[in-house]
C-alpha cells in the first residue's frame, strides 16, 4: 500500500494537509498533489485530463469549500455549485480510471436538524435540515449518494465519511468565515493582548456542538485506506461512517474553556442577532469504534495544540487573520 499512488484532493486546506502530513509519517511516498491553482476541480474538462494521466489508485476526496453557520448561509448559490461540482468531477473521474479506492470527506450537518442525539449512520435523509447549512449539506449527501450508487452499478469502491467538526493546524481563523472554534481562539487572544474587558459569542451559548482535532481524523482516513473497504460498509446497508469522539459540550462551555487555554480573565456576552444553527449534532461513533478506530487527542489538549500553532504563525507573518 505505501508505493500505491494516492491522491489527495484538496492538500493544502486543514483536513487535507493534515492526511498528507499523516501519510507521509507512515512511510507513504506517492503522493499524487495539485494546489487550486494549479487544478480547479470545478473544471470537468481539466480534472478528467488530469485523471488519465496520472491514474491515482487511492483517492482522498478532502477538497471542499467550506465554513462556519454564517458563510454557509452567506454564500448559499456557491456552497451548492462549488462542491458539487468538486465532488462529481473527482468521484466520476476516479471510476473512469478504474481507482482502487476512493473516501469523500462530508461533515456531520448532513443529519435532519431535529434527529435524534446521537446520530446515527441511518438518520440520513429521515427528517428537514438546518437552514443555514442545507446548500452544502444537500452536496455532501449527492456525494454519499453518488460513492454508494458507484458501487451498487459499476461496483467501485467508492465510500463516504462523515467527520463531527474539525479543528487544528490550518484552520481558518478569519472571523466572518470560520467555524465557531477558531473563531473563538482568535477573539480571546485578541482580547488579551489588546486588554479588552469583553468578548463576544454569536447566538445564545447554549448549542452543543462535538469537535475532533484534526490529526485524529487523518489517523481514521488512514486506518480506513489500509482496513476497510466499501464492501463492509454496504453489505451491512450502510451508505457512510461517521467519525467524532462521542462526546459535546455547549459553546459557552467551548467558550470557557479557550479563554482558560489563551489566558483572558474578562466576561463573556451574546450577539442574539446571529444565528444559534443546529441544537445539537453529536456523532455515534460506535460502528469505526468497533472497526478499531478511536479517537486520541482531549480537546483541552487540541485546543493548546492550535493555539500555539496560531500564536507561532501570527509571529512568523504566515497567517493572515481578518478581523
Ligand atoms: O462552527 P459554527 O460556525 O458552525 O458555529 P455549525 C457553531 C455554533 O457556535 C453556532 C456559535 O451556534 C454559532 O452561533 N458561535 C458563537 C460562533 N460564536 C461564534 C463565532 O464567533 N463564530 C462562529 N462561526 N460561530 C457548521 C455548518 O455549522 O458546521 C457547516 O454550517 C459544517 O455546514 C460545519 O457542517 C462543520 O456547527 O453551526
Amino acid at each position: 500500500m505505501v508505493n500505491k499512488k494516492i491522491y489527495i484532493a484538496g492538500h493544502d486546506g486543514m483536513v487535507g494537509s493534515a492526511i498528507r502530513r499523516q501519510l507521509e509519517r507512515k512511510g507513504y511516498k506517492n503522493l499524487l498533489l495539485k494546489s487550486y491553482k494549479e487544478l480547479d476541480l470545478r473544471k470537468q474538462e481539466d480534472v478528467e485530463k488530469f485523471f488519465l494521466k496520472e491514474k491515482p489508485k487511492v483517492v482522498i476526496v478532502a477538497a471542499a469549500k467550506v465554513g462556519g453557520i454564517l458563510a454557509n448561509n452567506a454564500y448559499r448559490a456557491e456552497f451548492l455549485y462549488d462542491n458539487l461540482m468538486i465532488q462529481t468531477n473527482v468521484i466520476h473521474s476516479s471510476y473512469k480510471v478504474n481507482a482502487e479506492k476512493l473516501i469523500f470527506l462530508g461533515s456531520s450537518c448532513i443529519y435532519p436538524k431535529l434527529a435524534p442525539q446521537p446520530l446515527k449512520e441511518e438518520y440520513l435523509l429521515s427528517g428537514y435540515l438546518e437552514y443555514t447549512n442545507e446548500p452544502y449539506a444537500i452536496a455532501k449527501i449527492a456525494g454519499i449518494k453518488m460513492c454508494e450508487n458507484y458501487y451498487k452499478q459499476y461496483g467501485c469502491n467508492f465510500y463516504s465519511v462523515m467527520p463531527t467538526n474539525l479543528y487544528g493546524i490550518n484552520d481558518n481563523f478569519d472571523l466572518k468565515t470560520s467555524h465557531v472554534l477558531p473563531a473563538l481562539i482568535n477573539k480571546f487572544h485578541e482580547a488579551k493582548s489588546k486588554r479588552k474587558s469583553k468578548v463576544t459569542l454569536w447566538g445564545t451559548g447554549k448549542p452543543l456542538r462535538e469537535f475532533l482535532y484534526v490529526d485524529d481524523l487523518a489517523e481514521a482516513i488512514l486506518f480506513l485506506i489500509e482496513k476497510v473497504d466499501a464492501k463492509d460498509l454496504y453489505k451491512k446497508e450502510i451508505t457512510h461512517l461517521n467519525i467524532g469522539t462521542g462526546k459535546d459540550l455547549t459553546i459557552l462551555e467551548l467558550a470557557s474553556l479557550i479563554s482558560d487555554v489563551v489566558g483572558f480573565k474578562g466576561e463573556i456576552e451574546y450577539d442574539a442577532s446571529k444565528p444559534d444553527g443546529t441544537p445539537r449534532k453529536l456523532l455515534d461513533v460506535s460502528r469505526i469504534n468497533k472497526l478499531g478506530w478511536k479517537y486520541k487527542t482531549e480537546l483541552r489538549e487540541g485546543i493548546e495544540l492550535t493555539y500555539k500553532w496560531y500564536v507561532n504563525s501570527i509571529k512568523n507573518y504566515k497567517l493572515k487573520i481578518i478581523k
